[in-house]
């Protein structure tokens, strides 16, 4: 970790989680190590963005309206909040994304900070060129959000111990994470990333 580096958590929200609408089977278990990665970015004072999916109750994303997925991450309900236990560190900035009921909005790069700036803005503002990336759900909003991050110029280090895949397919998860490592996403892990700060 090094000036220049920013970390981004996507929608790691109740309803992506065991129990919730549009669960990820394990979406829960990268919390802890999510916690670990943005606890070393606030300390050595880097920093930290995270998406949430924020939908209108009626959208063409749901079913009930003819679109692809279960109401999920509605504004307002519990699906819609963090996980309890995801710990963000003061300063953390949270965008919200998916208000538009014409758009699926999977890329983090379509969400919007609480001033409205849109995230291509924010995190050069705050001047991140290399983006470190977790969160839910790898074959979706952290595979659209890797290729917006790469196409906007980042660099990207996908957390690949802090991601976890719908796979409403066999093998979704993994044809997203080879299409994101051919894209130019270089894995890393807590090892590699905290190694050196570690203790
Ligand atoms: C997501 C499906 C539908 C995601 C969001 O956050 O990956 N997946 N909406």
């Amino acid at each position: 970790m090094e000036p220049g580096d920013g970390l981004l958590i996507v929608d790691l929200q109740n309803d992506f989680c065991p129990g919730g609408s549009l669960a990820v089977a394990g979406g829960d278990e990268i919390v802890p190590t999510v916690n670990e990665y943005a606890r070393h970015f606030g300390a050595a004072g880097l920093p930290i963005v995270v998406t949430r999916d924020w939908h209108p109750p009626r959208t063409r994303h749901f079913t009930t309206d003819g679109g692809p997925w279960p109401p999920h991450c509605v504004q307002g309900t519990h699906g819609a909040e963090f996980h309890p236990g995801f710990r963000m560190p003061e300063g953390t900035i949270v965008a919200s994304k998916g208000m538009d009921p014409e758009s699926d909005s999977y890329s983090g790069f379509e969400a919007v900070s609480p001033d409205g700036a849109a995230m291509v803005t924010l995190l050069r503002g705050l001047g991140v060129r290399r983006l470190f990336i977790g969160g839910l759900a790898t074959d979706y909003c952290v595979h659209a959000t890797t290729l917006s991050a790469l196409d906007a110029g980042f660099a990207v280090r996908l957390l690949t111990d802090a991601i976890r895949g719908v796979e409403i397919q066999p093998g979704d998860t993994e044809r997203a994470h080879a299409e994101m490592r051919a894209r130019g996403a270089v894995d890393a892990t807590r090892d590699i990333v905290l190694g050196s700060r570690r203790g």
